[in-house]
């Protein structure tokens, strides 16, 4: 055998490469197997990269880390690098391949010298399936390696499929030295490439995720034919057994994992509603020979936010970060388990915070602001498969079957708690349209409107202009194309309380939308487009005065009116790039919403 695990030439010959670029001192190739996981896993204690946790509580859990500037995605410094500036389109940041080889080629320079590099061949998706895709990341980081194992099939298995001369997309990983200065994401879609160099954060380092499965693969989707979307999929088994499949696309934190593995209210639950969770984050959707959309979650784990996970918000997420997660800058107990704010239980009386620093309640900063146990960024990576609603269809190579796609934006006064669009086009265009209000806890002006197009803003790999083009035209591919519905958990009163209770009880809505699937329920007719009858949202087991559920649907022409303001200039970043579908969309809108039909 050569010395290497591989005879694809062209991996071979890009290691070769890199390692004449980044001077490692040695290079590992991973294999996937519990020896090798238990190697790396006791590396990384020793060298301090992750703290053991308490064996008996959370058996094969640890904790790490990251360098306090950086703890999130750094959207700033992430670049997709097109030839034409145009194709990057107005959401992206755009360097020019050459000049961002160029500028980071410098800083992966001797990058990985004094350190090992690891070759992580893995594949987003059932391995073999037609479905997937297998990227190679090369990266000089444990903790990448062991997040990995957990969140994409790693190893010998998909090796194999290389040396079968599968393409992969290289993926180039080095912490460097941490720099913000010199940190940058980049994205090589007309290559296949991703370059990440300078940090250490999940979503810029773990590349088989948003950088893979929606930057790169988004561009690949467009060109075969098929979707690569930030969406969940769910499975929900209704009383007399049938499961239909969602796919649900919200902007980040605004609750997709919650909803993903929801938990039915008891009303719901004597009725016999069941759910199976496909997936939190991502979804590739693909038309299949029957003519209707699939879907497979390419991830094998979840890379959730764990402050505010407790037993009421995602009691299933609860069990399943119980073994085998990686804990990321949450707080450490003196017993040796973690804690975050909101989590379960009571506020520890002490601890480390996700700094390294001793912590007790109430302490306050030099500013008077009170100082947190846990970044508010603070992460878990677990496998799906320790999921309790863990859907039994993870490992088919053709997915489920969709047959509604919901999206959703956090409105206080806008958007009702649900609402179903007319038809396929004019469901392109509420999902082109969506958008959130920035709350306290975001940077920026309370209650601006931000808009996050199919919740894909930060994470498609090129003009957005061409990616409506694209859900219009596969649209016209599909025999029977998924229904489409927008809604909306956040919709509050004149005095700033939310209407709507939220987690479990989202189920309720799930059903009518499932209903209007299986043309079980009517609906009436709006300017907007169809929303439930009152007596058709089963509301057995929770008290919500019919005055509520009035203002929950409340359609106020005034607000719409401004919103079309908005949307126009909006859609016009776009120029004549934009499809003419959308502006159809927006003036049958415009005169529907005058009309007062
Ligand atoms: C995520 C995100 O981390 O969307 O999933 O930001
Ligand atoms: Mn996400």
């Amino acid at each position: 055998m050569s010395r290497y695990p591989t005879h694809n030439k062209k991996l071979t010959e890009w290691v070769e490469k890199v390692v004449k670029l980044c001077q490692p001192d040695d290079v590992v190739w991973v294999d996937g197997s519990p020896e090798q996981k238990e190697k790396l896993e006791k590396e990384a204690v020793t060298a301090g990269e992750l703290i053991p946790l308490n064996t008996e509580k959370l058996p094969g859990c640890f904790l790490h880390r990251t360098n306090p500037n950086d703890v999130a995605r750094t959207e700033h410094l992430t670049f997709i690098c097109t030839r034409k500036k145009h194709d990057a389109g107005p959401n992206n940041n755009w360097m020019s391949p050459r000049a961002a080889y160029k500028k980071a080629r410098e800083i992966f320079k001797g990058s990985m010298k004094g350190r090992t590099m690891y070759v992580i061949p893995f594949s987003m998706g059932p391995v073999g399936s037609e479905f997937s895709k297998i990227g190679v990341e090369l990266t000089d980081s444990r903790y990448v390696v062991l997040n990995m194992l957990i969140m994409t099939r790693a190893g010998s298995s998909v090796l194999e499929m290389l040396n079968k001369d599968w393409d992969f997309t290289k993926c180039l990983h080095s912490l460097a030295d941490l720099d913000v200065n010199r940190r940058l994401i980049l994205h090589f879609p007309e290559d296949n490439t991703i370059w990440s160099v300078g940090s250490g954060y999940g979503g810029n380092v773990l590349l088989g995720k948003k950088c893979l499965s929606l930057r790169i693969a988004s561009f690949i989707a467009r060109k075969e034919k098929w979707f690569a979307e930030h969406m969940l999929i769910m499975g929900i088994e209704e009383p007399n057994g049938r499961i239909r499949y969602i796919a649900a696309a919200f902007p980040s934190a605004c609750g997709k994992t919650n909803l993903a593995m929801v938990l039915p209210p008891e009303g719901l639950k004597k009725k016999g509603y069941r759910i199976w969770t496909v997936g939190d984050d991502i979804a590739w959707m693909r038309i299949d020979s029957d003519g209707s959309l699939w879907a497979i979650n390419p991830e094998t784990g979840f890379f959730g936010v764990a402050p505010g996970t407790n037993s009421h918000t995602n009691p299933n997420m609860v069990e399943t970060i119980k073994k085998n997660t990686i804990y990321t800058n949450v707080l450490l107990k003196p017993d040796g388990t973690v804690w975050w704010e909101q989590a379960d239980g009571e506020i520890p009386a002490r601890g480390i915070d996700w700094q390294g620093r001793p912590w007790k309640p109430g302490m306050v900063d030099g500013n008077g602001n009170v100082i947190l146990g846990a970044n508010p960024n603070s992460r878990f990576t677990t496998p799906i498969m320790q999921c309790p609603s863990a859907s039994y269809r993870l490992e088919q190579h053709h997915g489920v079957p969709i047959s509604a796609i919901v999206f959703g934006g956090r409105r206080q006064h806008l958007a009702p708690l649900v609402y179903e669009a007319f038809d396929w086009q004019h469901g392109i265009f509420v999902g082109s349209t969506m958008a959130s209000e920035r709350t306290a806890a975001q940077y920026g002006k309370q209650g601006e409107v931000r808009r996050d197009p199919m919740a894909m803003l930060p994470f498609c790999g090129y003009n957005m202009a061409m990616y409506f083009r694209h859900w219009l035209d596969m649209g016209k591919k599909m025999k029977s194309a998924p229904r489409i519905f927008h809604v909306n958990w956040f919709r509050m009163d004149e005095h700033g309380k939310f209407l709507w209770p939220g987690y479990r009880e989202n189920l309720r809505i799930l059903e009518w939308i499932v209903d209007r699937c299986d043309n079980e329920v009517d609906a009436e007719n709006t300017p907007i487009g169809y929303i439930p009858r009152p007596d058709d949202i089963d509301l057995t087991g929770l008290s919500l005065p019919a005055q509520t559920l009035e203002k929950l649907f409340h359609i106020d022409k005034k607000s719409w009116s401004e919103e079309l303001e908005g949307i126009n200039r909006f859609f016009k970043q776009f120029k004549k790039d934009l499809p003419q579908e959308l502006w159809q969309e927006y003036e049958s809108l415009k005169e529907r919403i005058r009309g007062g039909k």
